[in-house]
């Protein structure tokens, strides 16, 4: 079993989130196909990086990502730092010969997306894109189910993506509300989770119709740091404005012919992580809610009349990824285990020299959604979305 050594970029939630990961990785899925070995970290500062490094069991901290990339004993490069970097970053990782896993969006637009992939794409590498949710083991489920065909064909998919951690005017101006640095807001941040689910359980988007909104024009000012989602107030000083969107709501017209719709908004007061989907098929239904992440719903045509409806079923050592997971249904999954699956996957595709998903293709072609979804709100047409050239 090879020792694979990471340089992570970036030490704020994702950072906690991808360390903790890497070390429980093993713990869980044993043999595992890779020992990760936390080599690096780099952080905005000197000092925080050595504090990230310290937090979160790294040997070593930089505040030059570069040297990263620079150093040959680095054989993964993690970018879990705020969305503008994510490019000029993964490109270098890229050109130098590394895996990498990169945190989501992939990019702030398609054109940015493109670059990335055409940067990976004939390179003998791994590359993978942080879409979680995936790996969710309810998720991992749903998609197990439509394809063995127990719902029949599938005809219709209902997404959210609702938080409120914005829903306060006076929360800070954090990176992820200015367009220069996140490329987009509630779109980019928690409507492409949604996507990255609806690619992965129907199918690529043929066509979108979208309206989307800012509620909240201008916040206090934030100058860097991480971004406490709400948690602190920005106080009584200069405000700027905020030129992304609060909320999306868009209507989806599948390759497939299912229609959909997805709704994402982190201004729903009394939401906090609910990502949700209903899916429809001609045999049946799943519905699916991240805040119940233990539970898949279903409900099958060919049930008994007096009997029918949706029926909870537990995620557990019969469904997937329990082999590695705990060993009784409904002791509780958390966010950490679908970072941990993630870690898993894509050290088995390193290992075993092959690919993973979802990847940077998948990270291209969910930009160019978002590229369709943002056209059409701005001219109130369907928009077509190109399908990437993989
Ligand atoms: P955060 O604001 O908590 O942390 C970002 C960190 O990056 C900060 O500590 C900041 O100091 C650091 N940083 C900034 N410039 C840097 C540089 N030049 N070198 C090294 N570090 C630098 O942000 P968070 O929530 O961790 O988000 C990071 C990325 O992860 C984003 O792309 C975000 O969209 C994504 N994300 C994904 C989630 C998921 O469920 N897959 C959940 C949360 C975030
Ligand atoms: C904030 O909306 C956030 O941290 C997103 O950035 C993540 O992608 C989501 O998983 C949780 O919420």
């Amino acid at each position: 079993m090879q020792n694979l050594n990471v340089g992570l970029i970036g030490g704020g939630f994702m950072g906690k989130a991808h360390s903790l990961a890497y070390a429980a990785m093993p713990m869980f899925f044993w043999p595992a196909p890779a020992m990760p070995v936390r080599k690096v970290i780099a952080e905005a500062t000197d000092d925080l990086a050595a504090q990230a490094a310290r937090r979160f069991g790294f040997e070593t901290s930089t505040s030059d990502w570069r040297s990263i990339i620079d150093d040959p004993d680095i054989h993964v490069v993690d970018i879990a730092t705020p969305n503008h970097l994510h490019a000029e970053i993964a490109i270098a990782a890229a050109e130098a010969g590394k895996h990498i896993i990169c945190e989501k969006p992939l990019a702030r637009t398609g054109e940015e997306a493109k670059r990335m992939y055409d940067a990976v794409r004939t390179k003998e590498l791994v590359h993978m894109v942080a879409f979680n949710y995936r790996r969710t083991p309810a998720v991992a489920l749903a998609k197990k189910y439509i394809e063995e065909g127990a719902i029949g064909r599938v005809i219709s998919f209902r997404g959210t993506y609702l938080q409120d951690w914005s829903a306060d005017p006076n929360s800070p101006l954090s990176w992820r509300f200015q367009k220069s640095i996140a490329g987009s807001g509630a779109l980019g941040d928690i409507g492409t989770h949604v996507i990255d689910l609806a690619r992965y359980l129907v199918g690529e988007f043929g066509s979108v119709n979208s309206i989307m909104s800012t509620w909240i024009a201008d916040r206090p000012v934030q100058s860097g740091g991480a971004d406490k989602l709400g948690t602190v107030s920005g106080g009584g000083g200069p405000r700027g404005a905020v030129d992304v969107d609060d909320e999306i709501l868009t209507m989806i017209k599948f390759a497939n012919g299912a229609i959909g719709s997805i709704e994402a908004t982190r201004n729903a007061h009394g939401r906090n992580n609910f990502l949700t989907f209903e899916i429809h098929g001609t045999e049946g239904s799943i519905l699916f809610n991240y805040e119940r992440r233990d539970e898949l719903q279903v409900a099958f045509a060919g049930d008994q009349a007096d009997r029918s409806g949706f029926r909870t079923v537990y995620t557990g050592p019969a469904t997937p990824y329990g082999e590695g997971l705990w060993p009784i249904p409904a002791l509780g999954i958390g966010y950490g285990e679908t970072k941990i699956i993630e870690a898993y996957d894509f050290f088995k595709a390193i290992a075993e020299g092959g690919t993973v998903s979802p990847n940077f293709a998948d990270g291209y072609q969910t930009a160019l959604i978002d590229d369709a979804i943002i056209d059409s709100a701005e001219t109130g047409a369907w928009v077509d979305v190109p399908t990437i050239d993989s």
